[in-house]
């Protein structure tokens, strides 16, 4: 029990959104969601239970987590805990290769990866339909970290059904994403809270969790038939159908900035010369298109006349969970 384990999570960003909670403890959803797993965004954590130490010891990138941060692991390790049926504290150590709370979804691979780590260091052996589920306690999006590839997270229930399932783990067709960072600052409205503030008060709210399902439905045929551009529309659509309920709550509010704007019109520029390329946002300004490996140059080669070419990363589809 005392041993450190470490694991590495990638990170993934959702084709057809994840919005909206019908159990916020459990982190039932509300609609079930489909993403791709990208490299090379992970997190590495490593968790090790020592009988020694009197409280939590939590540190990412180096730095120990402030309090809020850090309450939300230390409710996780209670959790794998309680599960295990031990006390100890735990020392966790965990290092992001993801722009931290950028809208790159660092909480996906810190916390599959925190599941992946502290269950194993903690004497479980979960599957992994199991650690989907333990991943889930820790954030919704984390689900689906544990596999690689596209992977559907379905919804469920409850706590024993809600759990993300490989829908193709190895991808046989060109498709890849380019992420534009917009903006490094951690984003202004949480994505928990966020959704939480739509759920209680956007009147369109109701519209979403059907049309979500619908549009998760078509997007696996398309993924089937590997039609990027199908791919492309559908994920964009319903990113944008996902950000029109920010706008119609009350207190309205919107994660797009000035330049988010400035990111799409040239895809859809792009697009209207001929170039494959979609866009899909997540709770933050950054946007991240949709294309072929192919057609990447030349995507990279239109955007960096506007944004500076650190800010453009490639990311590839990558794979599943992982200990080192
Ligand atoms: C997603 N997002 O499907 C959606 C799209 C953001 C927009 O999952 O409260 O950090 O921890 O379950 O997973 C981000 O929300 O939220 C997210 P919690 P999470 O990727």
């Amino acid at each position: 029990m005392n041993n450190a384990v470490t694991a590495r999570a990638h990170t993934n960003i959702a084709l057809i959104k994840y919005w909206g909670k019908a159990d916020p403890k459990l982190i039932i959803p509300q609609n079930s969601s489909l993403s791709l797993t990208l490299d090379p965004f992970y997190t590495d954590t490593t968790v090790q239970f020592d009988a020694a130490l009197t409280q939590d010891q939590i540190k990412i990138d180096g730095q120990v987590l402030n309090q809020t941060a850090g309450q939300r692991v230390r409710d996780f390790l209670d959790l794998v805990r309680q599960r295990a049926g031990i006390t100890a504290f735990a020392q966790v150590n965990s290092y992001n290769h993801v722009p931290t709370a950028a809208g790159l979804a660092s909480s996906a691979s810190g916390f599959a990866a925190l599941a992946a780590a502290a269950s194993k260091a903690a004497g479980l052996t979960l599957d992994q339909p199991a650690l989907s589920r333990l991943a889930r306690r820790g954030s919704g999006s984390a689900t689906r970290s544990i596999y690689g590839g596209f992977v559907e997270w379905q919804k469920g229930h409850n706590d024993l059904d809600s759990q993300a399932v490989p829908f193709q783990e190895t991808i046989d067709f060109d498709i890849q994403m380019i992420a534009i960072l917009l903006d490094p600052r951690p984003k202004k409205v949480a994505s928990r809270a966020g959704m939480a503030q739509v759920v209680a008060t956007s009147p369109y709210y109701t519209a979403w969790p059907p049309s979500a399902e619908k549009d998760l439905i078509a997007m696996k045929a398309a993924i089937l038939k590997k039609d990027l551009n199908l791919i492309g529309q559908l994920a964009e659509a319903n990113a944008m159908k996902m950000h029109a309920t920010t706008l119609s709550a009350t207190p309205p509010f919107t994660y797009f900035e000035p330049e988010t704007l400035a990111a799409i019109e040239i895809v859809q520029s792009l697009r209207n010369n001929g170039v494959s390329c979609y866009y899909t946002m997540d709770a933050g300004p950054n946007v991240k298109v949709i294309c072929s490996a192919k057609e990447t140059p030349a995507i990279l080669t239109r955007l960096r006349q506007h944004f500076p070419a650190d800010h453009l990363l490639v990311a590839k589809p990558g794979p599943g969970i992982a200990y080192l």
